[in-house]
């Protein structure tokens, strides 16, 4: 008898890559079919994804599926990053290359935007952390360097509806990575029309909001024939690559969350979840943000930087002629001097710098420590300035929610690195718990299941998650000399730069 099969196509900003998902017995297995390569494309001094390339490659992934499970497929979900759209105007016409999230046109946008709504506003009718590029921001940038491509837009998507788009010809918006945009009202779930009004953002270019795990429709005809795939479902997963992967948090556990969890790629997105948005004074000084899960959870989470900082110094490296990779570079790092230099990954220096080693020296030399020299110093000075982060940014959580983190879930590409899954036990004082590496894609394939009656309910999708993969455990270590380098890393963060 054959087994379902659901395709995943996850983009993260390092990576895309097709996967197959076969859910049986209460498991789930993955099979990586195809992966490529995704980061930002410098377009006369601008920074865009290259859609067309992306769309290639995911046909070329589904080429491969169709070869390989043929008629056991039934359905096909994306999932991306969060925040970056693409616009459409008239005859569905792609109006330019979507821009990356780290492009400069948002430098110092949030200081106009905020003159003109206050802040408190904006978060009382979104719940979201501020982050300049924000779906909001670029907008408003938009709106002030480039307002006629707005006024000619008729639909605005967010990546993976887009590609839904391409796949299945719907024009609409899933409801997870709405909620990454700051233009969702969590309160009423619609848009927030009068707040895009205030920034003369039109409105009638936002679609219609649906639930995850939509059926979006069946795939295109020519899509259909080219891959070979036939006309099987398109279907919305949690299309927040974030989303997905918390959906597959492998955890037993029922009731009140104990846990919290790291979403460890290019970003580090840490958070716990709760049932509600919380959108307290308290919150909104904090910086944190309420994004939107499955089965009406929330994520109170908080960006930070995460391996950014070490993928873009390996690219630096790279390009003098040192070409290291990931398992060399932590080896280095661990064999590199504890804490010598700290710096707060989420410092505006390191969003896009020309060179991110230069940017890390320039810090350190700035406030005052020894500037990072060595490949293993530097990675070695990121590692542990993110775990040092974990800690604080989990201190804000348990001071939020009143609830005490007892486990720290860590998933995602970031769990092959185990010097810092390690150091986030010891940072954090707490049991970490790693993988599945592969949890977004799971979450993604999940949700299909469940939309194809495979699967029940939240909890069930993460116990199938904890019957199937294996997990790395780190018990906390030398806390002594890490409760120290906190101490230390808390005043640095306290110094008031530029
Ligand atoms: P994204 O989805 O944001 O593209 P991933 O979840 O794929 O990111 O994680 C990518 C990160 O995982 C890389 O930046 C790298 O730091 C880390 N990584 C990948 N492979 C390894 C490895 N073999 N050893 C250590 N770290 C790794
Ligand atoms: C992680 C992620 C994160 C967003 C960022 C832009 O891939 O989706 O949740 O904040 O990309």
């Amino acid at each position: 008898m054959s087994t379902p099969c659901y395709l995943a196509v996850d983009l993260g900003a390092a990576s895309g890559r097709v996967i197959a998902g076969h859910v049986e017995n209460g498991q789930v297995t993955l099979e990586e079919l195809h992966r490529f390569p995704n980061g930002a494309v410098n377009v006369a001094g601008t920074l865009r994804w290259d859609v067309l390339a992306l769309w290639n490659e995911i046909q070329h992934g589904l080429t491969i599926a169709a070869e390989k499970f043929g008629k056991d497929i039934v359905s096909v979900g994306v999932d991306t990053w969060g925040v970056d759209y693409v616009l459409l105007g008239q005859g569905d016409e792609l109006l330019g290359l979507p821009y990356h999230y780290r492009d400069a046109r948002t430098d110092n946008i949030m200081d106009v935007a905020l003159s003109h709504v206050p802040r408190h506003k904006i978060f009382e009718q979104t719940g979201l952390q501020f982050l300049p590029f924000n779906t909001l921001f670029q907008l408003v940038a938009m709106r002030h360097a480039q307002p006629r491509i707005l006024d000619a837009a008729e639909r605005l998507l967010l990546m993976p509806d887009f590609f839904h788009w391409l796949l299945s010809g719907s024009q609409v918006i899933e409801f997870t990575n709405a909620t990454t945009t700051q233009c969702l009202d969590p309160n009423t779930g619609t848009w927030a029309d009068e707040l895009l009004r205030k920034f003369e953002i039109p409105t009638n270019i936002f679609p219609e909001i649906v639930p995850t795990g939509t059926k979006l429709g069946t795939l295109r005809g020519e899509v259909a024939h080219k891959t070979g795939l036939g006309r099987i479902n398109v279907v919305a997963p949690a299309t927040h690559d974030t989303g997905a992967a918390i959906a597959a948090i492998p955890t037993q556990h029922t009731g009140q969350p104990n846990w919290a969890y790291i979403s460890s790629g290019t970003w580090s997105l840490m958070g716990v979840e709760v049932p509600e948005a919380i959108v307290s004074h308290r919150a909104l000084e904090l910086n944190v943000t309420n994004e939107g899960g499955i089965d009406g959870t929330y994520r109170l989470l908080k960006n930070i930087a995460g391996l950014w900082l070490v993928q873009e110094s390996r690219r630096s490296f790279a390009q003098q002629g040192k070409s290291l990779d990931y398992e060399q570079l932590q080896n280095l790092a661990r064999d590199a001097q504890p804490f010598r230099s700290l710096l707060d990954p989420d410092d505006s220096a390191f969003l896009a710098p020309d060179d991110m080693p230069t940017a890390i020296a320039a810090y350190c030399s700035g406030t005052g420590q020894p500037e990072p020299e060595t490949e293993g110093q530097i990675v070695r000075c990121a590692l542990e300035s993110l775990a040092l982060k974990y800690r604080m940014v989990l201190g804000w959580l348990e001071e939020l929610t009143g609830v005490t983190t007892e486990v720290i879930h860590i998933v995602g590409g970031g769990t092959q690195n185990a010097l810092l899954c390690q150091f986030a036990a010891n940072a954090c004082r707490r049991p970490v718990v790693a993988g599945p590496v592969e949890a977004t894609a799971l979450g993604n394939v999940l949700i299909q299941a469940r939309t194809d009656g495979a699967v029940g309910s939240l909890s069930d999708i993460r116990k199938v998650v904890a019957r199937s993969v294996e997990l790395k455990h780190y018990q906390p270590d030398n806390v002594d000399a890490w409760d120290e380098a906190y101490r230390r890393y808390h005043d640095l963060l306290a110094i008031p730069r530029r």
